[in-house]
C-alpha cells in the first residue's frame, strides 16, 4: 500500500506529542534521539493519569472491584501485545522491566540450566552491552564459549560468516535486530532457519526493531524476542520477552516470590506456569496499561506511514550529510533503519552533542552502549541522529545546520 503524507498529516501527528511544541535554548525543539527513547503522545500519559487517579489497584490478589478492573487492563494488555507481535498465545508474553531484563532473564534461566562447558553462543559484532554482557557472563558460568560474527565495513554482517560459526556446537544465536549504533537491519528470519539448522535456540533483540516496522514472531520463528516500551512511543520500566511457550515451561525461573508459584510449603515450592512464571512481584501495572495504549496508538498511525515517512527522512538526512565535506556516516548498509550515526573530522562526538544542543537540537553523542562498533570504526564514539515519524525533513535542515555550525566553531 502506497501512503502519501502531507504536511497537514505530519502537523495533526505531531500534535499528539506536545513537547514536540516547546523550546529548548530559546528555540523549537528538535528531538532526534528516538534510539535512545521516544517521545510519548498525550494518550499514553492520559491513560496513566487517569488509571492512577481514577482506577488505580494492585492485580492478581484482590477480589474487589478496582483490583479485579487493574487485573483486566493488566491481561487485556498482554493480549494487545500477542497481537502487536502476532504470539500464537498470551502465555508467550511475558512483561519484564525492559530489553535488559529480557535478555538477563534468559542468560540467566535458559544459559545456566541448559548451557554446559564447550557449548556456543554466537552473536553479532554490533550487538548493544545487553546482549553480550549476559552472554558472558553466562560463559564464565558454564564453560560455554562465546562467538561473534564480524562486521564489514558498511555495518552488515555476511551470512558466510555466520554460517561459518554455525555447529553442533551453537545452542543460542542471540542477535540484534537493528542495530542502535548503525542503524543495520539483520535478515534475522534467515538467521534465524540457519541456526535452527544446527539445533540452536534464536533470541533476537529487537529495541531498536519494533518502532519501526511490524515484527511477526510466528514467521520470524524465533525462540525468545526482545524490547522495551520505552523505545515504543510508551512509559520507561516495562519490557517484553517473548518466548516460545514450551520452551519457557522448560526455564527455571529467573526471580522468585509472590505470584509466581503454584505452591509453597517450608520443604517444596513449585511454580506456575509461564507467563506468571517469569513475573514475580509487584509489577509495573500502570505503566504496562500505557504501554498498551502507546501500541494502540501506534497500530492506528499505521507501520505504512511510519516507515514511508521514516525511509524518506533517512533518505533525506543521508543524501544532505553526504554533500558535506569532513563528515563520515558510519554505518551505511543497504538495509537500514532511521538511524544516522556520524563523525565529523577534527571535532570530538560530545562537543557535537554540546553545541546541538545549544541550536536546540537533541541527539545523542557517545559509544551508545557498544563499545566493540567503535572499536571496529576506530572511533571513540560518535555523534548519532535518530528519526522518528514525527520528525520533520525541515528538523533535518537544522541538524545539517548544526554540524555547519561545529565545523565553524570546532574546527
Ligand atoms: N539502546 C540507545 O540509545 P533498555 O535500556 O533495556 O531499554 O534497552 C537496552 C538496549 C538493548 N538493545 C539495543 C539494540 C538497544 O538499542 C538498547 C538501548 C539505547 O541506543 C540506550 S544505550
Amino acid at each position: 500500500m502506497t501512503v502519501s503524507i502531507s504536511s497537514d498529516d505530519l502537523n495533526r501527528i505531531r500534535a499528539d506529542f506536545p513537547v514536540l511544541s516547546t523550546t529548548s535554548s530559546g528555540v523549537p525543539l528538535v528531538y532526534l534521539d528516538n534510539a535512545a527513547t521516544t517521545q510519548k503522545p498525550k494518550c499514553v500519559a492520559d491513560r496513566l493519569y487517569k488509571f492512577y487517579t481514577e482506577e488505580y489497584g494492585t492485580i492478581h490478589r484482590g477480589v474487589y472491584q478496582l483490583s479485579q478492573q487493574a487485573t483486566d487492563f493488566y491481561e487485556s494488555s498482554r493480549e494487545t501485545v500477542r497481537g502487536f507481535l502476532n504470539a500464537r498465545s498470551i502465555s508467550e508474553v511475558i512483561f519484564t522491566k525492559g530489553t535488559t531484563e529480557a535478555i538477563n532473564l534468559v542468560a540467566h534461566s535458559f544459559g545456566r540450566a541448559f548451557l554446559k562447558a564447550g557449548d556456543e553462543i554466537v552473536i553479532s559484532g554490533m550487538e548493544h552491552h545487553a546482549n553480550i554482557v549476559p552472554w558472558q557472563q553466562v560463559c564464565e558460568f558454564t564453560g560455554a564459549v562465546l562467538r561473534v560474527v564480524p562486521l564489514q565495513d558498511d555495518g552488515s554482517i555476511l551470512m558466510s560468516d555466520f554460517q561459518s560459526l554455525l555447529s553442533d556446537r551453537t545452542k543460542l544465536v542471540s542477535m540484534v535486530h537493528v542495530s542502535n549504533a548503525l542503524g543495520t537491519v539483520n535478515p534475522v528470519s534467515e538467521i534465524v532457519k540457519l541456526a535452527h539448522g544446527v539445533g540452536a535456540k534464536v533470541l533476537i533483540d529487537g529495541a531498536q526493531a519494533v518502532s519501526h516496522f511490524q515484527v511477526d514472531v510466528q514467521s520470524l520463528d524465533c525462540d525468545f524476542y526482545v524490547f522495551s516500551s520505552h523505545k515504543l512511543y510508551g512509559p520507561t520500566g516495562v519490557g517484553v520477552l517473548y518466548g516460545k511457550e514450551d520452551l519457557l515451561n522448560r526455564m527455571p525461573p529467573y526471580q522468585t516470590g509472590g505470584d509466581m508459584i503454584e505452591s509453597v510449603t517450608f520443604e517444596k515450592t513449585t511454580f506456575a506456569k509461564a507467563p506468571a512464571r517469569f513475573e514475580a512481584g509487584t509489577p509495573a501495572i500502570a505503566e504496562v496499561i500505557g504501554f498498551a495504549e502507546a501500541i494502540r496508538y501506534v497500530q492506528t498511525i499505521g507501520f505504512d506511514f511510519i516507515q514511508k515517512q521514516e525511509s524518506l527522512l533517512l533518505a533525506y538526512a543521508t543524501e544532505q550529510f553526504e554533500k558535506l565535506s569532513g563528515v563520515t556516516i558510519i554505518g551505511t548498509a543497504s538495509e537500514k533503519a532511521s538511524v544516522l550515526s556520524f563523525a565529523i573530522d577534527g571535532v570530538h562526538p560530545h562537543d557535537i552533542g554540546t553545541v546541538m544542543d545549544d541550536l536546540g537540537i537533541a541527539i545523542r553523542a557517545g559509544h551508545h552502549c557498544a563499545q566493540p562498533v567503535m572499536k571496529r570504526f576506530g572511533v571513540p564514539a560518535t555523534a548519532r541522529a535518530s528519526f522518528a515519524f514525527y520528525n520533520t525533513t525541515e528538523e533535518i535542515d537544522r541538524l545539517v545546520a548544526g554540524v555547519k555550525r561545529c565545523q565553524e566553531l570546532l574546527t
